[in-house]
């Protein structure tokens, strides 16, 4: 057991001779040192940043939108833009950032699809000095892995949408408001704080109850799913296991026409649900000002432009905030439609 231990120690440590050659054979040839060679708050020229940035995929068209913005931005501010597309899969991301890591750009940066499993690739990002942004999404992680977060704010877009809600039940004496929630991908950050904000807003009121939730993962296809189910279930009315439903709460704007298709499909009038969406992309404005909708809270996918001034920043040496929020707003059935502008997705 000595002898097979001594030679598991020798083998480590020549293994480990050979990473230290390679490594450094890559940072020779390498024709973009590393930021952290270089001296604090010298400016860099973007020509010469690379950014690595790995996107989950395009499940709505909020994300096209972010994809558009940050690719843009890049091209803007000419940093080299390395892009990957997960495909709603974790593992991609993962292996984006291994390899962002193994061509050594100068800033990782990623959209999160879940919260939890970055710890190991945050780790080997820092320990080869490649500072990361967290986008959009935020992960559960030592806030030491990486330089900061810039996305949405999911608890106060939640908590927007239960106010808006119950501003507009205080106007009727309904005894009991039923809720049925279409949820965004499980233990993703987001779906995580629109569900826990909408839930601090109405905690505290027996009036209001939340009948029935399930992960529509943001999908539009997957929010008609759950209603046509719901009104097979119910042959054919608002209504989850005899309770009526009085209000709709749908985590992405494209889940909330996904259900939108199939109240229109089986030809079921909505007149009086309260349906209540976030996001803020055109189709969902639209069915706001046609009276399908009540209220739509402002998710921002327009994260480019900030993202690459953080980019800068970071390459030069400087800090930047640990958590940046976007500025968003709330649509409603009370607005003047006529001050409304286009969305752009
Ligand atoms: O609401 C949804 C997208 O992470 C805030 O993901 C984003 C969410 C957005 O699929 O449309």
């Amino acid at each position: 057991m000595k002898h097979s231990t001594k030679v598991i120690l020798i083998s480590g440590f020549s293994l480990i001779l050979v990473i230290l050659a390679v490594f450094l054979f890559i940072k020779i040839r390498g024709n973009t040192a590393n930021i952290f060679d270089r001296q604090k708050n010298e400016e860099i020229p973007s020509e010469r940043l690379i950014l690595g940035f790995s996107q989950i995929g395009s499940e709505s068209a909020w994300r096209t939108r972010n994809t558009q913005s940050i690719i843009e931005a890049a091209e803007a501010k000419n940093i080299q833009l390395i892009f990957d597309d997960a495909q709603q899969k974790q593992e991609n991301q993962l292996k984006a950032i291994r390899s962002f890591i193994v061509y050594q750009v100068d800033v990782i940066a990623f959209v999160p699809i879940v919260e939890d499993g970055w710890d190991n690739v945050l780790q080997e990002a820092k320990d080869a000095g490649i500072p990361v942004i967290i986008v959009d999404r935020q992960i559960k992680a030592d806030p030491s892995l990486y330089a900061g977060f810039l996305g949405e704010n999911g608890f106060e877009e939640g908590r927007s949408a239960a106010k808006f809600l119950v501003e507009k039940c205080a106007k009727d004496n309904r005894y009991r408001i039923n809720i049925v929630e279409f949820s965004g991908t499980e233990n993703s950050s987001v779906a995580t704080g629109r569900a826990e904000g909408f839930r601090s807003v109405i905690k505290d009121d027996p009036r209001y109850n939340i009948i029935y939730s399930e992960d529509g993962d943001f999908l539009r296809s997957r929010g008609k799913e759950i209603m046509d189910k719901i009104l097979v279930e119910s042959k054919g009315q608002l209504m989850y296991k005899g309770h009526k439903i009085d209000a709709i709460y749908s985590h992405n704007d494209s889940m909330t026409l996904g259900l939108l298709d199939s109240l229109k499909q089986k030809q079921v009038p909505a007149n009086d649900t309260i349906i209540i969406s976030i996001d803020a992309e055109q189709k969902s404005i639209d069915a706001l000002t046609q009276g399908k909708l009540n209220c739509v809270v402002e998710c921002n996918p327009n994260l480019g432009p900030i993202l690459m001034e953080l980019v800068k920043q970071i390459a030069s040496g400087k800090e930047i905030p640990k958590v940046t929020y976007m500025h968003e707003s709330v649509f409603t059935e009370n607005d003047d439609f006529s001050l409304y502008k286009p969305r752009g997705y």
